[in-house]
């Protein structure tokens, strides 16, 4: 059976899934794409698709072995309770295992999300050279957006070079051997090859540094190229970093989403938003137990309903202006109603429910910049196929029409609550 990451989005680790899981994002090829291919690289693709094939091939061969089975054990007919009762009771076992390495628990099934490893700084004062910094992200990640985001508004185009990860069939995030573009036609992201170390998989980009590496490779990742080591994988850090470290490298150096002034304020929702929705729709998916999932919904949904309450008079978390919490709270909102409301369990309500929180989410995803760091077809994929435990079939569903780009471009009538202009702040 083909095989692919189960860690995305986990925080976690993943090597325990090799051979569970399916094709991953980087199989899709679209004809523009190969027209601008010379004739080694598309056979390269023609080679790689055809690999693909054979896998999926594979697994369909596989899904007739196991329906002939079914047949000559009970005919046409139900299968008997007992063996309901087995299958339920072995799944059952296989599903806790699986989740208690994709999600570590603390008391009672709780998620507890391991801490990032590398918290550092650039050195100040230290001048920044072009491409001496290097942005590893994957388009599926909440974590990762937020980066992508702050590197998008902030202008550091190629002065902080990125380079996109996929799912790979090794079990870990992989480069594609494709373009060496780090965004296509209307914001699709594919993977790209790794601009900055010609690496194959993220985990050889953490092992080239000199004390070497034994742990999770995660995205979002900055590299010190010139230490050749990773700086921080922390995105906390990471847009702060962005924000307020590059600008004499940023075409948008005046744009600050940390303004000194509301730095308590920023910092005051941060501690909300974090634990309570951000990482509490994780809470909610990954719990393990029924108590632990319903307290994680219960903080969440109260969480929400608090921030709708807030966004009916001010147009972003601190006011008038764009600040990184905002950055922050967009990215698990853009994925609230086509992943984590299905998948993650966080059915309460539908972001589309609450009007206020689903304004503010058209009001960012329409701010210049953002859209095009947004890419729902690998956020679908990226979890659905992905995450193994939460959804063995692997089935993707539709999209919700809420979480669509053409409905998140409808007026959102915000501008009312703010006398200043986004970008004012610039
Ligand atoms: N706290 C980290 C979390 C990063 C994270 O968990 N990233 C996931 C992708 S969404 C990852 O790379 N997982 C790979 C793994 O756990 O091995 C941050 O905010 O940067």
């Amino acid at each position: 059976m083909a095989v692919s990451t189960l860690e995305c989005c986990s925080g976690l680790s993943r090597s325990s899934f090799r051979g569970l899981l399916v094709v991953p994002a980087s199989a899709r090829f679209s004809s523009a794409e190969n027209f601008r291919l010379s004739p080694s690289q598309l056979n390269k693709r023609r080679r790689e698709l055809r690999e693909r094939l054979a896998i999926s091939r594979a697994s369909s061969q596989q899904e007739d072995w196991v329906k002939q089975v079914g047949k000559a054990l009970w005919g046409r007919g139900l299968p008997p309770g007992a063996l309901v009762d087995v299958a339920r009771q072995l799944w059952g076992t296989g599903w806790q295992v699986m989740m208690g390495q994709l999600a570590p628990t603390r008391e009672k099934g709780a998620y507890d999300r391991p801490n990032s490893q590398f918290r550092s700084r650039p050195k100040t004062g230290a001048t920044v050279i072009p491409g001496n910094f290097h942005l590893y992200v994957a388009t599926t990640c909440p974590w990762a957006h937020r980066a992508l985001i702050v590197h998008s508004l902030k202008g550091l185009g190629d002065a902080v070079p990125v380079s996109v990860v996929v799912p790979g069939t090794s079990g870990l995030w992989e480069f594609s051997s494709g373009i060496g573009n780090s965004a296509g036609e209307g914001g699709q992201f594919t993977g790209t090859k790794d601009r900055a170390n010609g690496q194959l998989r993220l985990l050889d980009v953490y092992k080239l540094r000199k004390e070497s590496y034994n742990g999770r490779a995660t995205v979002p990742m900055l590299w010190d190229q010139g230490a050749m080591d990773v700086l921080n994988n922390e995105s906390a850090d990471i847009i702060e970093i962005l924000n307020s470290d590059f600008n004499e490298v940023a075409e948008n150096p005046g744009l600050d989403l940390a303004p000194a002034f509301l730095k308590a304020e920023i910092d005051r929702w941060n501690s909300v938003i974090y634990p309570d929705v951000n990482n509490g729709v994780y809470r909610c998916g990954f719990a393990q137990g029924q108590e632990a999932y319903e307290a994680a919904v219960e903080n969440l949904f109260k969480t929400l309903n608090r921030l709708e309450e807030h966004l009916a008079t001010s147009r972003y978390l601190c006011g008038d202006c764009l600040t990184l919490a905002d950055v922050r709270l967009f990215t698990t909102l853009y994925r609230f109603d086509a992943v984590y409301n299905i998948l993650f369990k966080c059915t309460r309500q539908k972001l589309s429910e609450l009007s206020n929180l689903y304004g503010y989410l058209r009001d960012i995803y329409q701010i210049p910049g953002v859209a095009s760091t947004c890419d729902m077809p690998a956020i679908m994929d990226g979890y659905y196929r992905v995450l193994f435990p939460l959804n063995p079939g692997s089935l993707c569903p539709a999209i919700p029409k809420s979480a669509e780009g053409a409905s998140l471009l409808e007026p959102h009538g915000r501008e009312r609550l703010s006398k200043v202009v986004v970008g004012a702040n610039n």
